[in-house]
């Protein structure tokens, strides 16, 4: 099959796009998302952290690294029919996908990646698509979990190439790179994005825009967090996020990914519903439903539903694969 040529972008065209007025910005982003995706409609996910607290890695925004802080109860990974029963709950409230989180640098091989594919399995049978981020995969964890009908895998660069030590030391840029390779050449989707407001320049926010939309191929969901300043993390005072550059973000993300589905994840509790109408004019389509991410906490499911509701939007159906399936009714191929 002949593949669909994908625009390389350079960084000087990203920092021409990034800096333009702010609502031509937006304007230009609202027009790329209506031509790939259907106006109006907002996927929901829902998260789960399937195995809490305890990892080794020193990020300094999470509550769930051993190096932090945070006062977060550990738990060992669940059981299958637990991690079920949720997923079957999160369907009932009008979810799609299903993403299982672990606090972990890797997964080992054994029992407890084998429970992972029967879980995967159970939500793939529930009509929903499942996404996993379990840290670092090795190319044949990858080809198990995409036997096992896997959709997506979360890994997150965070933040730019440059800025990256500042925010975590015990892996490297490339690690993440060789992961999110690995997840390419098993067939799976990439879901790929970083987090807003730690400390990064607008030269970073950049950058990291840069590689994400040089991926090859390009991350089918792109989410986009504003960081949870969690106490006991190095990050905990971090300043608030500039509204405008998340959704600058956000916008020049909708335009470099045109297919991609761009989410609104971490940090919606402390955004206003008009900061969020704006983010998705600029072409956010998906947010993270339940009033818990992981360990912090998120709109409660019947405030989503009134913005939802107020803001004339409307739930994506279920089985409507993003990847190939999105909608587009322009002739150029971006
Ligand atoms: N351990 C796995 C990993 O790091 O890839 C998966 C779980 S990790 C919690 C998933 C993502 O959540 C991180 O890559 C980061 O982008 C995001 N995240 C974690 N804590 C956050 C926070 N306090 N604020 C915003 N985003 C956060
Ligand atoms: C992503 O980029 N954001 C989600 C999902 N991928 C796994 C996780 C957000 C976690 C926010 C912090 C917490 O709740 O612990
Ligand atoms: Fe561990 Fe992931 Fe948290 Fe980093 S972000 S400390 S890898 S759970």
């Amino acid at each position: 099959m002949k593949k669909h040529p994908t625009k390389i972008w350079s960084l000087e065209e990203i920092n021409g796009i990034y800096d333009r007025p702010l609502l031509d910005l937006v304007f230009e982003a609202a027009g790329t998302h209506r031509n790939y995706h259907t106006p109006g409609e907002v996927q929901l996910c829902t998260l789960l952290s399937i195995k809490t607290g305890g990892c080794t890695e020193d990020c300094k925004y999470c509550s769930q690294s051993i190096h932090n802080k945070a006062k977060v109860e550990r738990k060992p990974l669940m059981g299958v029919d637990d991690v079920l029963t949720a997923a079957r709950a999160a369907k009932n409230s009008g979810s799609t996908r299903f993403c299982m989180g672990a606090a972990t640098r890797e997964i080992k091989d054994g029992r407890g990646f084998n429970r992972v594919l029967d879980m995967v399995k159970g939500v793939r049978a529930m009509g929903m698509e499942a996404c996993c981020t379990l840290g670092m995969l090795t190319e044949n964890q990858a080809k198990k979990l995409k036997e096992a009908g896997l959709t997506a895998y979360n890994h997150n660069l965070d933040t730019s190439k440059e800025h990256y030590t500042n925010v975590v030391t015990t892996r490297t840029y490339q690690d993440r790179l060789d992961t999110i390779a690995n997840v390419a050449k098993a067939g799976i989707s990439l879901c790929c994005g970083g987090i807003i407001g730690m400390g990064e320049s607008r030269e970073d926010r950049i950058s990291m825009l840069h590689t994400l939309a040089s991926l090859d191929p390009q991350p089918e969901s792109v989410p986009i967090n504003a960081l949870v300043p969690v106490d006991g993390t190095p990050l905990q005072d971090a300043p608030p996020i500039d509204i405008f550059e998340w959704i600058r973000t956000i916008a020049v993300a909708r335009i470099l990914m045109p297919k991609a589905m761009v989410r609104l994840s971490a940090g919606r509790l402390s955004l206003s519903r008009e900061a969020q109408a704006l983010a998705i004019m600029a072409g956010a389509n998906s947010i993270f439903t339940g009033e818990k991410l992981l360990t912090t906490p998120n709109p409660q499911w019947n405030e989503d539903s009134e913005m939802m509701k107020a803001l004339g939007l409307t739930p994506r159906p279920p089985e409507k694969d993003s990847h190939h399936d999105s909608v587009c009714r322009c002739s150029t191929t971006a």
